[in-house]
């Protein structure tokens, strides 16, 4: 592959930036009864309007042609495939193959790794329904009333998303906690009030190595021994999930209660493998497998729709077009549902941990913007907070707004106030006000340039009938693949994780140095910070 930049279709995108730059969205819809119809798709149960986008009929056909030139089918050819496409770390990215269907074909090394995923499923289904029934009992004889996930990154912010989105399918006697930070306070508020003989730990963990996990899983033996007094009640409170058995034995967890996954599910694309088995505790075995089927429907979606047709490549398109055309440096995702509270927490991981890197494939310094940040809270509430800079800011903010034409709790006029302000925001967003209207309402001059919203300000709105399983892994499935199409534009590795790995390895050095009085050999803000720190602890 050749450098993005000197593409032709790349350098026509920037003419053509130009232009569109100096069109505004009120022009547009003026212009054309039809925009929102021609800038409408609707696959799977979703439905994206994109027509109040900055866009014309050419900037779609630019772009689709960028995805093209870009190579985006052969890539998407490969990941379903199974080649190592993550090259930094010689893998397959397989997380696909976690929702096809069980006759399913997928081979890795010349194996089909399809019936192996179901044997896992199978096992998870039959574990999760004998928790949930109350026929696997504690140490002492007592049902399970706790779950406790401890994992981080990919092992916890995917369960902890699912958990709260699907909480109205959870069986509510079942109370789900998730500790992830090493922070002390996360373990201690997620276990103050349980009691260790009905509470079991699943440690989720791909490595069985991660050191928040490993030392939030020691200290929850440590509780729960201190409870229940043996040894062997490690056997009914813990069982895990990783790729590395021995290490999982060696923590005292035995391997028969194991869930197994492979290393071809990079972390943060593994809620639908064995990491979310918290997941199924709290939705149950059915509605799991109907979330894995809403995933595999997206799936089949990307891979067979039409560029121009084609959700997560519509909304990758987009994301490039305001970041590298428009110098856009977020994207704002906006759920007005509660249940997806976490979302923006999860696609914060999936997105920028996955393409936040300056190097390309190929190894040389990209010379355009990759990864825009992600960011955003559910609407209602960040409209009391943040939508001020998105209305009348500096900064272009693209904003993803996603919303359900049924509430899961309909409570007199909620629902309907909720997705008013939903549909009022994105119109205010694009259409402002103006000057003259500001007047028409009897300002004082002074006041108008305050009041006025400038407007073409773009969004994206994504709307389905009602918050689902199988609708959430349709969405799930629908950014990551939004993900990988923009690595394949921006021709980066999107499922290694590098630049994560620095911090870990100077925190085990400074560890040590915290409490012992060595020479200090770093720059001299560091060691200044060290020494107030051991100056200080024990005051
Ligand atoms: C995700 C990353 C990272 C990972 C965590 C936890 O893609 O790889 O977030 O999930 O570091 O790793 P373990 O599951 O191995 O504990």
């Amino acid at each position: 592959m050749g450098s993005l930049i000197e593409l032709p279709v790349w350098q026509d995108l920037q003419k053509h930036a130009s232009q569109v730059q100096a069109l505004h969205l009120r022009d547009l819809f003026a212009a054309d009864a039809n925009r929102a119809q021609q800038f409408s798709v609707e696959a799977e149960g979703l439905f994206l309007d994109y027509s109040k986008n900055r866009i014309t009929s050419e900037t779609v056909s630019l772009l689709v042609k960028l995805a093209e030139a870009s190579g985006l089918r052969a890539a998407m050819d490969a990941m379903f495939r199974g080649d190592r496409i993550n090259i930094t770390e010689k893998r397959p990215v397989l997380h696909t193959a976690l929702r096809a269907p069980r006759g399913a074909e997928v081979f890795v090394d010349g194996v089909n790794v399809i019936p192996e995923v179901h044997a896992v499923l199978d096992r998870m289904s039959d574990f999760a329904n004998r928790v949930r029934s109350g026929e696997w009992l504690g140490f002492t004889g007592k049902r399970i009333r706790n779950v406790v996930n401890i994992g981080i990154g990919g092992s916890d912010l995917g369960p902890v998303m699912a958990y709260e989105a699907l909480r109205s399918y959870a069986q509510r006697d079942l109370t789900l906690r998730f500790i992830s930070n090493v922070d002390g306070t996360d373990f201690a508020e997620a276990t103050h009030d349980l009691n260790a003989d009905e509470t079991l730990f699943i440690v989720a963990s791909k490595t069985f190595g991660t050191l928040e996990t490993m030392t939030n899983a020691y200290s929850a033996r440590a509780w729960a021994l201190a409870q229940l007094g043996d040894e062997k009640a490690v056997a009914c409170h813990f069982v895990a999930v990783s790729t590395n058995a021995a290490r999982v034995s060696d923590f005292g967890i035995d391997t028969a209660n194991m869930f197994g996954f492979w290393d071809w599910v990079g972390g943060r694309y593994s809620m639908d493998s064995a990491i979310g088995l918290s997941t199924m505790l709290a939705i149950g075995p059915d509605n799991f497998r109907a979330m894995l089927a809403g995933f595999h429907a997206m799936d089949e979606h990307f891979r067979t729709a039409p560029f121009h047709e084609n959700l997560p490549v519509l909304m990758a398109l987009l994301t490039v077009w305001y970041n590298n055309f428009f110098g856009a440096q977020s994207v704002a995702v906006l759920p007005y549902d509660q249940y997806l509270k976490r979302f923006p927490a999860y696609l914060q991981q999936l997105t920028m941990e996955s393409n936040g890197k300056y190097v390309t494939l190929s190894g040389e310094r990209a010379q355009w913007e990759t990864s825009p940040i992600y960011w955003g809270e559910p609407g209602t509430n960040g409209q009391h907070s943040f939508y001020q800079l998105i209305h009348q800011g500096t900064k272009l903010i693209p904003c993803d707004f996603i919303g359900f034409v049924h509430s899961l709790n309909s409570h007199g006029p909620h629902h309907d106030i909720l997705i008013a302000n939903l549909f009022a925001q994105a119109e205010a967003l694009a259409f402002g006000k103006t000057a003259d209207q500001v007047r028409a309402e009897g300002n004082e001059e002074w006041l108008v340039p305050h009041r006025v919203f400038e407007g073409n300000r773009p969004s994206n709105m994504l709307l389905a009938d009602r918050l689902t399983p199988e609708i959430l892994g349709k969405l799930v499935a629908l950014y990551e693949h939004n993900v990988f199409t923009q690595g394949v534009i921006w021709q980066v590795d999107s499922f290694d994780q590098w630049g994560v790995e620095l911090g870990k390895v100077l925190a085990v050095q400074i560890q040590p140095e915290l409490t012992s009085g060595a020479d200090l050999h770093h720059d001299s803000s560091t060691n200044a910070l060290i020494n107030r720190y051991r100056r200080l602890r024990h005051v």
